[in-house]
């Protein structure tokens, strides 16, 4: 289903037109920012001269540390009167970064939420039961007005209560969640523990996740055991949150919307563009933000363009799955691990439970690795052979996925800290 069907389906050629004519206005706009007012100098760049698309280029990259550097207002390029609010992002990374916004920009954010929800088949007669947090996180007002734009009965729970989550879904027959990945898996374990089967007692049937990566494994247990249709969701609050790229329902990757933003895709290295379709470093230019435009974000997540037009229609390229960030590789024993790899290896076994975590140290000066898995409710009975037995098998799956042999460790269900909002997955304590 369409949103906004001349704008998602609009001709390749017409959106180029497009973005460059918005390219010229964001550059005189960003120039307005103490930041950008100093960067363009530095580089030489005066923005009047950016024609269009083929000067894109020619302009700087701007990266977190700058956001940082710059912080809070001086990537802001609007008056102060016409900024109506900010969020932070999590900081999963660091510090936090703020970002602002006007009320076009918070309209606009609205127009691309709902764009997304109506891709997924979500529309005005469902029930929509938001699990992620609200306040400076981007997932739950992000998504809340992109609910209600859409016309959906919008149930602001925010993230955790689990139990208090599972009442309503039932009170209210919420179809439509929206949740991050950690959090669902989660949930799943708490509805088994009730003898909730939501096939049987729910209604559900969309689940809009995102936020943090995870794998197609992740994706087909959800689906299993919810009985609903899970779209992959990614966002960033410094491209406004979520509502950047989503899933339609062919899911062969995720619709980026070019006319609200010029997507690049670089090597790390190099930072020179990649060739079509190969993987690399996502960089992101904002075509209509006011309160704050950003240009050439080092968004640091990795992934490639698809090749290919969309059976859905839309025109706006599709990214594949984030499997990585290029700063969250981690090098153990000199070899490049993702921690997407290891959660790959655990999802494609159903022994496997919801939590796990990567722990690294240092033993006599050499890395070392123990992942603690927790086994499967369904399968945990405590017996030593059966275990060993499993715990073999995970160390064998991640040793073909990564080329590292893990130590492995078998913890009972349910008994690794859970959150309710992004999960912690990796411990480095190799610095300390
Ligand atoms: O996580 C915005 C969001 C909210 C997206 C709800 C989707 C749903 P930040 O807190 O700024 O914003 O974190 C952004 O999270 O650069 C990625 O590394 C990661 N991320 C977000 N979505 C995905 C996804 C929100 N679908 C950072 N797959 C991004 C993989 C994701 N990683």
């Amino acid at each position: 289903m369409f949103w906004d069907k001349v704008k998602e389906t609009m001709p390749r050629e017409e959106l180029e037109a497009l973005q460059s004519a918005r390219l010229r206005e964001v550059a005189l706009r960003a120039a307005r920012s103490p930041f950008y007012k100093n960067r363009f100098a530095e580089a030489g760049v005066e923005p009047g001269d950016v024609r269009g698309l083929e000067d894109l280029r020619r302009l700087p990259f701007t990266t977190k540390q700058d956001l940082r550097d710059w912080f809070p207002y001086g990537l802001v390029a609007a008056d102060m009167k016409d900024v109506v609010r900010l969020h932070a992002s999590s900081g999963t990374t660091g510090k936090s970064t703020a970002v602002f916004y006007s009320r076009a920009d918070i309209d606009n954010w609205a127009d691309m939420v709902a764009r997304c929800m109506a891709m997924t088949g979500a529309d005005s007669s469902d029930v929509f039961q938001n699990m992620t947090g609200y306040g400076m996180f981007t997932g739950g007002l992000g998504m809340h007005f992109g609910a209600e734009r859409l016309g959906m009965l919008t149930i602001p729970m925010g993230a955790g209560n689990t139990k208090w989550q599972m009442a309503n879904m039932k009170m209210y027959g919420t179809t439509v969640i929206h949740i991050t990945p950690s959090y669902a898996l989660h949930l799943c374990e708490e509805f088994a523990a009730e003898g909730i089967d939501p096939k049987r007692d729910l209604k559900l049937r969309i689940a809009l996740v995102g936020a943090e990566p995870y794998s197609e494994g992740t994706r087909r247990k959800l689906e299993d055991f919810l009985g609903a249709s899970v779209f992959n969701s990614y966002g960033l609050s410094e491209m406004n949150g979520p509502g950047v790229a989503f899933e339609c329902v062919e899911k062969n990757g995720m619709h980026l919307w070019e006319d609200h933003y010029i997507l690049e895709i670089v090597d790390p290295k190099t930072l020179e563009p990649v060739a079509e379709g190969e993987r690399g470093e996502i960089v992101m230019t904002t075509l209509t933000r006011e309160a704050m435009p950003i240009i050439r974000y080092r968004v640091r997540d990795l992934t490639s363009v698809l090749p290919g037009a969309c059976p859905c229609g839309r025109t706006h390229r599709r990214i594949d799955r984030i499997t990585g960030r290029s700063d969250d590789m981690l090098i153990i024993k000199g070899v490049n691990v993702f921690p997407s790899q290891i959660e790959d290896a655990l999802m494609s076994m159903s022994e496997v439970g919801g939590g796990w975590q990567i722990e690294l140290t240092r033993v006599e000066g050499a890395d070392h690795i123990a992942v603690n898995v927790e086994v499967a409710d369904s399968f945990f009975r405590g017996d030593i052979k059966e275990l060993n037995r499993l715990r073999k098998s995970i160390q064998g799956a991640i040793k073909n996925e990564t080329l590292v042999t893990p130590e492995v460790k078998l913890v009972e269900p349910n008994t690794l800290p859970r959150s309710v909002g992004k999960a912690v997955r990796v411990i480095d304590k190799r610095q300390i």
